[in-house]
């Protein structure tokens, strides 16, 4: 029994030799140190030593068990070791490479100029109400009180989808639905894009406008001076000079074309302002009755002003942009200045 016990621990150590996971150790340790394994087999063979030799054979199975179970986790332990460094090797990341910078993304600057100008209005009152880019000519001109021989309606300057159908030329539109669906009072905002057969340095087939009105009854022209002027103050300066020019269009009556004192030459005149010392910002009028009888309403019943601000427009004077289509070319170097 003395020899087998001695064989048994050869046995796992040249066992051992050959395994090479840790799974494998404890298949080894089942095999040799279970319930049903090699030394339990040989201990059941204790009952037929003479009793003297018994103890001392107790104490070499005890050891040997020890020993055995001692060898068993020294290489359960090597192979884990063996198998962290190898991973340690393997996968080891190079942390002196210069990490990639994420791209930090950035509003354009078309959206900025919109969302300020919204955010003015709003604080007036005024709600935003989006349409249709795509309409009836009745609502982009008709409604309007644009003559059928009217220059913006030709196929030159107007994009046409169909016979009476076109690229809306301006937010107008959505003023003509509004007043169809609703009744006065309101104030409304309509930001969006608008097309027109027009192509520059300043100008774009596709560009986009925010369109104010308010209808109510006894509305003023001096109003609409005050809630232009509180535009102007608030995307300019509290303290810019306005200039308000008689001016035309079909759907208002009187219309002006309002002006700021030039904010790069303070009046002295430049290249910006074409040396007059003023720059344009907007349109604006009273809404002709003509359009109200068009919408369905009494000619007489209702009152209301209108104004039209070119987004880019704004956007280039305030960012200093000399050339409208940078705006559309999604210049990574462009864009990522805003
Ligand atoms: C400009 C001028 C303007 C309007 C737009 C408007 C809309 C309705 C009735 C009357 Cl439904 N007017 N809009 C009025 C005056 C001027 O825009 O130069 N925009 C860039």
């Amino acid at each position: 029994m003395r020899e087998q016990l001695l064989a048994l621990k050869e046995e796992v150590s040249k066992a051992l030799g050959s395994v090479t996971t840790e799974q494998e150790v404890d298949q080894l340790r089942t095999r040799y140190l279970g319930r049903k394994g090699s030394l339990t087999q040989i201990l059941r063979r204790m009952k037929d030593v003479p009793e003297e030799e018994r103890p001392v054979l107790g104490n070499l199975a005890n050891q040997i068990k020890q020993e055995v179970a001692g060898l068993l986790d020294g290489r359960r332990a090597q192979i884990r070791d063996e198998e962290r460094q190898r991973k340690v090797r393997e996968e080891r990341i190079d942390i002196s490479l210069p990490g990639r910078r994420p791209l930090r993304g950035a509003y354009h600057p078309l959206t900025l100029v919109t969302r300020e100008i919204i955010a003015v209005f709003q604080g007036m009152g005024f709600e935003v109400v989006e349409g249709p880019e795509i309409d009836l000519d009745f609502y982009n001109f008709e409604a309007l009180n644009f003559p059928r021989d009217h220059p913006a309606r030709d196929m030159q300057d107007t994009f046409y989808v169909a016979e009476d159908v076109v690229l809306r030329t301006h937010t107008s539109n959505v003023q003509i639905h509004t007043m169809k669906a609703r009744t006065p009072p309101f104030r409304v905002l309509a930001p969006g894009t608008v097309y027109r057969c027009d192509s520059d340095t300043t100008h774009s087939p596709m560009f986009h406008q925010v369109e104010g009105f308010l209808v109510d009854r006894d509305v003023s022209f001096a109003q609409l001076k005050g809630v232009l002027a509180v535009f102007c103050q608030a995307l300019f300066s509290p303290d810019v000079p306005l200039r308000f020019r008689p001016s035309f269009f079909p759907f208002t009556e009187p219309s002006a074309e309002v002006d700021i004192g030039c904010f790069l030459c303070r009046g002295a005149g430049c290249r910006v302002c074409s040396q007059t010392g003023w720059l344009e910002i907007l349109g604006a009028g009273m809404i002709h009755p003509e359009v109200f009888k068009s919408v369905g309403y009494h000619r007489d019943a209702y009152t209301g002003f209108a104004f039209g601000v070119g987004i880019e427009r704004i956007a280039m004077l305030k960012y200093g942009i000399d050339d409208i289509r940078l705006f559309f070319e999604n210049d990574q170097r462009f864009l990522r200045q805003f």
